[in-house]
């Protein structure tokens, strides 16, 4: 068994270039849930839906979220009454939040909607949040604003200097059923090229599920988010110096230095392998610009492959 820890549209993009080397029922994906966030009284779950529309082959093709073949009637109308207009869900989207609020409603947990959601969906990967309790990701800027982090990301394009970043709930929360045990019995624990402070940070800030990484016999092998010391997408390069992160291929691996035994940098970053290797992290150069499966497909082999020289190193 695979294990991926991932956020939203990176993750699910390495997903889908694992599931080309790896049989889908061999891969559990362990999903960020902070962004989470109700909207007109539903409740969205932006990373677990990217990635299921992604495997799913429905996601919208640019935007990499959403779905794809989308329309914007029932937002258009909500704001006929004054609904907050930033954080736009199309029509067939809605449908995912709407059945969810309901099963969620009907007292559901989240991992057994999420199981439900995409399963209908026909995806074999199976798709775990870090958590059924509540977790959620605030921003508080220099400014003295605490913002969720859809208000952060979307509604402020993460315009504002951030002071720190924190996961609401995480000391009271626990994992979602399946996510100690799949960490603990997998062969391989993989980290996505997701942002490190809001994607791969609040599932770790879950201690046990931080504590089952860190004691997993399994390898660890993660993929650096940042190239040539610049994002891919999204904004960790505005919130790894709130956590004293370097911008940088190293400085995400030193931040992530005690749980890894493999980095997978771009080539772009070749010259970084070395000081890494110095961290104690087994690491690898090549192509992490997934654009398109083919190139995701190759890296997460690099990552099978980094793995088991780890483990035969470790053996
Ligand atoms: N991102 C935007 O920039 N604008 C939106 O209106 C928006 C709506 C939205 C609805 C559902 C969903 O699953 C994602 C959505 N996103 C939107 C993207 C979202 O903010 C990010 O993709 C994730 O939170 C980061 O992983």
């Amino acid at each position: 068994m695979v294990v991926v820890l991932a956020g939203g549209v990176g993750g699910a993009r390495f997903l889908s270039g694992l599931v080309r080397i790896v049989a889908p029922a061999e891969v559990t994906a362990i999903v960020n849930v902070g962004d989470d966030v109700d909207v007109s009284g539903l409740r969205v779950c932006p990373d677990l839906d990217t990635i299921t529309y992604r495997l799913a082959g429905v996601v919208h093709p640019s935007q990499q979220w959403g779905r794809d073949h989308e329309s914007f009637v029932v937002s258009g109308e909500l704001r006929r009454f004054g609904h907050p207009d930033w954080f736009t869900l199309g029509d067939r989207d809605l449908a995912v939040h709407l059945h969810r609020t309901l099963r969620l409603r009907q007292g559901a947990p989240l991992s057994r909607v999420t199981d439900e959601i995409r399963r209908a969906f026909g995806v074999e990967v199976r798709l775990l949040p870090a958590t059924d309790d509540p977790l959620t990701t605030t921003v508080t800027t220099r400014d003295g604003r605490t913002l969720g982090f859809q208000e952060y990301w979307v509604r402020e394009r993460a315009a504002p200097e951030v002071d720190h970043v924190t996961a609401v709930g995480a000391d009271d929360a626990q994992p979602a059923p399946g996510v100690v045990e799949a960490i603990e019995d997998a062969d391989v624990v993989l980290f996505a090229p997701s942002n490190p402070v809001v994607s791969l940070g609040p599932i770790l800030a879950v201690e046990q599920i931080r504590s089952a990484v860190a004691r997993t016999r399994a390898p660890v092998v993660g993929v650096s988010p940042i190239i040539g010391g610049r994002v891919v997408l999204g904004m960790a390069d505005r919130l790894l110096p709130s956590v004293g992160a370097e911008v940088s291929a190293t400085g995400v691996a030193r931040h992530l230095a005690d749980l890894l035994d493999g980095w997978i940098v771009d080539t772009q970053d070749r010259d970084a392998v070395d000081t890494i290797r110095g961290l104690g992290i087994e690491c690898q150069a090549t192509d992490t610009m997934m654009d398109d499966p083919g190139i995701a497909g190759a890296l997460a082999s690099t990552c099978l492959d980094v793995a088991s020289r780890v483990r035969g190193a470790a053996a």
